[in-house]
């Protein structure tokens, strides 16, 4: 969580306990400021230590928020809240996840029960005690009692970028220690989910105990949860990691069954049943001869399951990469031989979303440049932030600021060894125009247009990304819905419509592949595609580090079917060219 997420959310919980407790307008006040804290480029220090005046920059900050802000950042808590906290002791963050529960009813509750958990609050429903406050009764206790479970779970999802390093750490580990046969991971990490549970290991072994005393001593496992014969969980980075070892002929079976998702699993298996097999994660077995298939888990003739490739050739169907299986048709291509060839890590040949610090990045234009060609990329595109809403201070930049950059970059150019194209990132306004004005972005290689700021309505936003998209300078498309995962929900977006817009205007649509945003992701991706709209993977690298972070937004894409051909930064630099010319 950078800086700036961390004090949104007190600002947050600031306007939450304010609702709570009767206060009115002030907390819409704060939400807005929070989510201008949160989407400000500027680190909140920085601006904290300009001043106070600095802050009151950030649009919708006035001098009581700015002033909280300060106290917070200098002092680590802000004397209001804390009084907040203790004449009000309840978990509101946890409280207000509940789908149908505000801040007022969490007042309510407190009030008319001493409700404080989620824990008390699930009690209450069971026992029937919501029902017997004064405007509540039957339907929102049912409603409470039902959600309750899926608050808990919303809290616990980690982001995919969080998860996947641990995972591929344990993997790595396990992989060196004797006697691993096989091992892979499995659950919702392998279909490349935006966001995970829990991480689930599998490994092929003969030796299940030596496997699970190996796992459990794992340096980074900060506890060990359970450990069995043939399976052990941890926690590690706050993470529970699962962990099951199979006989290595049942591996491929195991390996199907446990990265699911649940959905595909049933799919399949119906797919088998209809043809008097069964499959589960020992095995496909054959029990059209089998008076009770349901006698054991390992009845009938064992037709497969030492490999998960055997295991969908034995259903009459074509392996299923990963992130396909989530029950929306893959099953039905891979019987009828028809699914995609998705595009694949290295495919990528070129970034077309990145800051420098003529911006808010932290290199060098040459820096980034240079070390975008020793990936081995084939050109690079340089788009810093303009001015405009959403970005303050100095960090956007002017048409005076572009034009500077514009003769940095031919500079850079006379030394590169790779394609360098100008662009900027220029900001949607909340009528859909561009911030920028038409003369800039005509002079410019590149234009990705993003939205930064409004991103707080549920009303559908198509109507402004279309008008935006629609300026003639448009080339992409930036973070569509402008969503951070797990912080902030974004804009709601019909993307049929706009990838059909999008496929006329010659406009890229962006998945952004910062693991914060995944941003267009995989469902919207698939519809973005169906309806021929052209696919860039950018990385919006503020540091050569970050350029790590394409395999997310790559596997973002296959989880909406994306072929190579669908994404613009797998061709050549002339392809790029001339679908930026065009
Ligand atoms: P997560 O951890 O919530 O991000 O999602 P998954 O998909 O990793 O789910 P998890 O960890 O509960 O279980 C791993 C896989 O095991 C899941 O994707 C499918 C399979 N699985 C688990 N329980 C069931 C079940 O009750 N029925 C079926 N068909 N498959 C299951
Ligand atoms: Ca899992
Ligand atoms: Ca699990
Ligand atoms: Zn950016």
């Amino acid at each position: 969580m950078s800086r700036n997420d961390e004090v949104a959310s007190v600002l947050e919980e600031f306007a939450d306990r304010l609702e709570a407790t009767g206060v009115e307008y002030k907390p819409t006040a704060y939400r807005r400021a929070a989510e201008n804290v949160r989407d400000h480029p500027t680190p909140i220090e920085t601006l904290v230590q300009e001043g106070e005046e600095a802050v009151q920059g950030i649009d919708r900050v006035g001098d009581a928020i700015a002033a909280k802000i300060v106290e917070y950042v200098q002092t680590g808590s802000i004397e209001e809240l804390e009084e907040l906290r203790s004449e009000f002791p309840v978990e509101i963050d946890a409280l207000t996840r509940v789908e149908g529960v505000g801040p007022k009813t969490v007042g309510t509750l407190y009030e008319e029960l001493g409700i404080t958990t989620l824990d008390e609050l699930a009690a209450a429903a069971e026992a029937g005690e919501i029902r017997e406050i004064t405007g509540f009764g039957e339907t929102t206790e049912e409603n409470i009692r039902e959600n309750v479970p899926f608050a808990r779970q919303a809290r616990e999802r980690e982001r995919l970028g969080d998860a996947r390093p641990i995972a591929d750490a344990a993997v790595t580990y396990l992989a060196d220690a004797d006697p691993v046969a096989t091992i892979e991971v499995c659950g919702s990490i392998r279909r490349w989910r935006d966001t995970i549970g829990d991480v689930d290991l599998l490994v092929g072994s003969d030796d299940p105990e030596a496997t699970v005393a190996g796992f459990t001593d794992w340096p980074e496992a900060d506890a060990v949860i359970e450990a069995g014969t043939n399976k052990a969980s941890v926690r590690a980075d706050g993470l529970r990691v699962d962990l099951r070892v199979v006989a290595v002929a049942e591996f491929g079976a195991a390996l199907q069954y446990f990265t699911g998702s649940r959905d595909h699993n049933i799919a399949v298996r119906n797919r088998a049943l209809d043809r008097g097999l069964k499959v589960n994660e020992y095995g496909v077995f054959d029990v059209s001869d089998v008076a009770d298939p349901e006698a054991g888990q390992r009845v009938g003739d064992r037709i497969a399951g030492e490999t998960e490739a055997g295991v969908y050739e034995a259903l009459e169907m074509a392996w299923i990469p990963p992130e396909l299986r989530e029950n929306t048709g893959e099953v039905d291509a891979a019987a009828a031989d028809d699914l995609p060839t998705l595009i694949e890590e290295g495919d990528v040949r070129g970034d077309l979303h990145t800051h420098t610090d003529w911006s808010d990045g932290d290199a060098s234009i040459e820096g980034m440049v240079a070390a975008a060609a020793d990936r081995g990329y084939d050109y690079h595109a340089i788009t810093d932030h303009a001015t405009g809403p959403g970005v303050f201070g100095n960090t956007g930049l002017d048409p005076a600021n572009l034009a500077d950059q514009a003769a940095a970059v031919d500079a850079v150019r006379k030394e590169a060894s790779i394609p360098v194209f100008h662009g900027v990132e220029a900001n949607i306004t909340a009528d859909g125009e561009l911030a920028t004005d038409d003369d800039t972005l005509a002079d410019l290689d590149i234009v990705v247009a993003s939205p930064h700021a409004a991103l707080g309505t549920s009303d559908d936003a198509t109507d402004r990304l279309v008008r935006a998209i629609e300026h003639p300078a448009v080339d992409v498309l930036g973070h569509p819905t402008g969503r951070m995962i797990n912080s902030r929900e974004g804009l709601t977006v019909d993307f049929e419509r706009l990838a059909t817009v999008a496929a006329r205007e010659d406009v890229a649509i962006e998945v952004n592949a910062n693991p914060a945003r995944l941003d267009a992701n995989g469902e919207a991706v698939h519809a973005a595609i169906d309806a021929g709209a052209t696919i860039v993977i950018n990385t919006d690298a503020h540091t050569p580090g970050e350029f790590e972070h394409v395999r997310y937004g790559i596997h973002t894409a296959r989880r909406g079917w994306a072929e190579r051909a669908d994404v613009l930064n797998t061709r050549s630099a002339d392809g790029v060219r001339s679908f930026l010319e065009g």
